[in-house]
């Protein structure tokens, strides 16, 4: 296997077969790395979307996936998994080209994705009903269903391992998927469909289209064959897709990012927590929903723990992503490398403290490329923009804080509840934290760390339904209530 194997894709996965856009449009594919082009992926539209959706609706009604025998539907994904990882390489190396990602962060991101769909193979045949008792003598069986057609849209950051947390529950249920990943980084997930294919997975049971959000998203958000739409993006685009979906009373799921506090006390092991709050936010350039972009410190230690980050941050080998040495990447175009930028320049302007970073970096071998130094800001104070919005860069804010009352109550003052860290010694404190935080996950001395095992996703403005874990099925199935008589029919009417 050539690791350009993915670089190039063949069109969309549509009805089993490749087919370019009916336009016949493409749009470039940039290399972060270098801010040059060197594929093209197919600019659909929303005619393109409503053959997709055809051809997973009649995959639906025929039954080949929906009603095949779920330890069979398992086999078969099990099968796309061991294919994800014979690919292994040749998928991280897309992924780098696309993404700007380390490669070696890609090959985790490959290496999760076939755990993913190997999970969801397990899940296929374990999906149950219920039966319940009812009054006057009726037997209650509850069944579960595939919901339907599902559409899924998926951002950039990690773009064929976020397409799995969605794409893999929703087909393990027997559900028909379409797959709109993000314009930016499209490469995994089109040949994702065609490795769903080759597994043995039917035609039109995983569709994948590619295309912008506003010409081929916006359809299939608004589309009313569409029966569950899961979403994991920005937050502007991800109410504009419930107001879509809201006018059609259709279900979302909603994974929309966040800002999550990575608080440290004083009784923390000190070199740990200095290790884990780096790892927090420049895993993955900080383009990462969970990323812990808000480090509280508690006033005792906090200049020595801001110095001890700002080192951490200067020693990260920022290199062209297929560098084997590469710790961290570009990010994914020149307008987000601007966003990130000016974010830098609000904090400074708002009276938050430089210590290192703030810079974009072009010298050498990441001349063109849309690289940025890793960043440390700290005297960020919670009326701070750079506090409480998404910045989604490697950049991370340091604030101090006096006692665990005013840690907890700084790292709830934010629209967003996705994720926190908590670095403690103390066991009875780490509870009262975990307990009190408003996050759908909570790390203790440790951070990031998001296996398919546990369920993922927020509460507040993170959003809502869970990707991972068996609560992800719950998203993906509806059930149907059947009474069932047991005992003669009395007439209503007779007295
Ligand atoms: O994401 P978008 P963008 C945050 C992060 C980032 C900001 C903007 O702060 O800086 O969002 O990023 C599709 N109808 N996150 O603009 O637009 C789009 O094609 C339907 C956090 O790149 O949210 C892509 O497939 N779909 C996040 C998907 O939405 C539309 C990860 C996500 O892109 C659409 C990414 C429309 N009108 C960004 N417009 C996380 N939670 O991890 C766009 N899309």
């Amino acid at each position: 296997m050539s690791t350009s194997t993915y670089l190039e894709p063949l069109g969309n996965m549509i009805g089993g077969e490749w087919r370019p856009a009916r336009s016949g449009e493409t749009l470039p594919v940039e290399d972060p790395a270098t801010g040059r082009p060197f594929s093209q992926i197919p600019a659909s539209g929303a005619a393109d979307i409503d053959d997709a959706i055809a051809s997973a609706r009649s995959t639906l009604r025929s039954g080949s996936w929906s009603r095949l025998q779920p330890s069979e539907r398992g086999r078969i994904m099990w099968q796309l998994a061991s294919l994800i990882r014979r690919d292994g390489e040749a998928l991280a190396h897309a992924e780098t080209r696309d993404s700007g990602k380390p490669i070696r962060e890609a090959r985790e991101d490959i290496a999760g994705t076939a755990d993913i769909f190997e999970y969801y193979a397990g899940a296929a045949s374990k999906l149950t009903g219920q039966s319940h008792p009812l009054p006057s003598a009726q037997l209650g069986m509850v069944m579960r269903f595939p919901i339907g057609v599902v559409g899924t849209i998926t951002p950039w950051n990690f773009p064929i391992y976020v397409a799995a947390w969605k794409v893999a529950p929703a087909l393990a249920c027997g559900n028909s998927v379409i797959l709109k990943p993000s314009e930016l980084a499209s490469l995994t997930c089109l040949g994702l469909g065609g490795l769903a294919l080759e597994a043995g997975m039917p035609a039109g049971a995983l569709n994948v289209v590619s295309g912008t959000g506003g010409d081929a998203g916006a359809p299939l958000a608004g589309h009313p064959d569409v029966d569950l739409l899961a979403f994991t993006g920005g937050v502007v685009t991800g109410r504009k897709v419930m107001s879509s979906r809201a006018q059609l009373v259709r279900p979302v799921q909603m994974e929309l990012g966040g800002k999550s506090p990575n608080i440290v006390f004083d009784d923390a092991d000190f070199d740990r927590a200095v290790r884990g709050a780096a790892f927090g936010i420049f895993f993955a350039q900080g383009e990462n929903c969970n990323a812990g972009s808000r480090v509280l410190v508690q006033d005792t230690i906090y200049e020595r723990f801001v110095e001890g980050l700002a080192g951490m941050a200067r020693s990260i080998r920022v290199l062209p992503p297929t560098d084997e040495r590469c710790q961290m990447g570009a990010l994914i175009s020149r307008a987000h490398l601007e966003k990130v930028a000016g974010y830098v320049e609000t904090g400074v302007r708002e009276g938050a403290r430089l210590v290192t970073g703030g810079r974009r970096l072009d010298d050498g071998a990441l001349q063109g490329g849309h690289f940025y130094a890793p960043t440390v800001l700290a005297d960020v104070r919670p009326h701070h923009r750079v506090f409480t919005e998404e910045i989604f860069g490697p950049v991370v804010v340091v604030t101090p804080f006096h006692d665990e009352e005013e840690a907890i109550q700084l790292a709830n003052a934010t629209e967003y509840g996705l994720a926190a860290g908590v670095w403690t010694s103390n066991v009875s404190r780490a509870l009262r934290c975990v307990q009190e935080i408003d996050s759908g996950y909570v790390w203790v001395n440790t951070f990031n760390y998001t296996p398919v095992e546990a369920p993922f996703g927020g509460v507040k403005g993170s959003g809502f339904g869970r990707d991972c874990g068996m609560q992800a099925l719950d998203t993906y199935t509806t059930w149907k209530t059947v009474a069932w008589a047991t005992a003669p029919f009395t007439n209503w009417y007779e007295s």
